[in-house]
């Protein structure tokens, strides 16, 4: 069932096209800086935050989230590493899978550990299948996840895990180069995942300059994501150029 936060997410997608999404990692920046960065991206136009990361310990990662819970009033949706990473204060959580590995703790027991927590806080569920894409050096979720990702060149390899996922009832997919990734996900790869998917398409990993952005967000993905590159600069003329690459498609 559709909730209020993916409606939102939703109408808000009608009118700009393409979301943009402001990664923030509580274990990257301290709470002070996270909400600061929450600010700055709200008023450079950015339409969501997501907060996860791959190691946070629970009691850094709730902290963190009070902090931009107490500045931005964006919505805030969890992207957690781990089931420890289901704390309160979000508005809902992409609830993933990671569809693209055949490893059992993260294709289900994450999300039996996570459940009760959603269930218990009330958080909003996103249903997302997760898919790694291949992006010339492992990445970090490679290694913590102990999965392979799937060839960048296979697109029907790829279409095969979106189309498994959407008769599994997932309405979403993130399509995931990997944080900082060297290749982000190709842009014919992501074109034909939008046009044949049949599923809102998240598309993150890399994403560097406000060029590779615009040439993505051409194909008119659900929601493009930038993490890491934030992190280092984000004085207002950089974010605007990210802010208008997302949403002038
Ligand atoms: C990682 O896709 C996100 O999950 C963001 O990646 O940090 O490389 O922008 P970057």
């Amino acid at each position: 069932m559709i909730g209020p936060l993916e409606t939102r997410l939703l109408e808000r997608r009608q009118s700009v096209g393409t979301l943009w999404a402001v990664l923030l990692d509580p274990d990257s920046l301290p709470p002070q800086e996270l909400a600061h960065t929450a600010c700055q991206v709200e008023a450079a136009g950015a339409d969501l935050l997501l907060v996860g990361g791959s190691s946070a310990s629970p009691g850094v990662f709730e902290a963190g989230m009070k902090a931009i819970h107490a500045s931005s009033a964006l919505p805030i949706v969890l992207f957690p590493g781990s089931y420890h990473q289901v704390v309160d204060g979000a508005d809902g959580i992409l609830f993933t899978s990671l569809l693209s590995g055949r490893n059992p703790q993260y294709l289900a027991e994450e999300q039996v550990q996570g459940a009760p927590r959603v269930h218990r806080l009330g958080l909003e569920p996103i249903p997302t299948a997760y898919l790694l894409i291949e992006s010339g050096k492992p990445t970090t979720v490679q290694i913590v996840s102990g999965t392979l990702p799937l060839p960048r060149e296979e697109a029907d390899v790829v279409l095969h895990h979106v189309w498994a996922a959407a008769c599994m009832g997932m309405r979403w997919v993130y399509l995931e180069a990997g944080s900082g990734a060297a290749d982000p996900v190709p842009v014919p790869l992501l074109r034909k995942v939008v046009e044949e998917g049949g599923v809102q398409v998240i598309v993150g990993g890399g994403l560097k300059t406000p060029e590779a952005i615009a040439e993505r967000a051409a194909v008119r993905p659900a929601m493009i994501v930038t993490g890491n590159v934030l992190e280092a600069r984000r004085d207002a003329g950089f974010l605007a150029a990210f802010a208008q690459a997302v949403h002038q498609a």
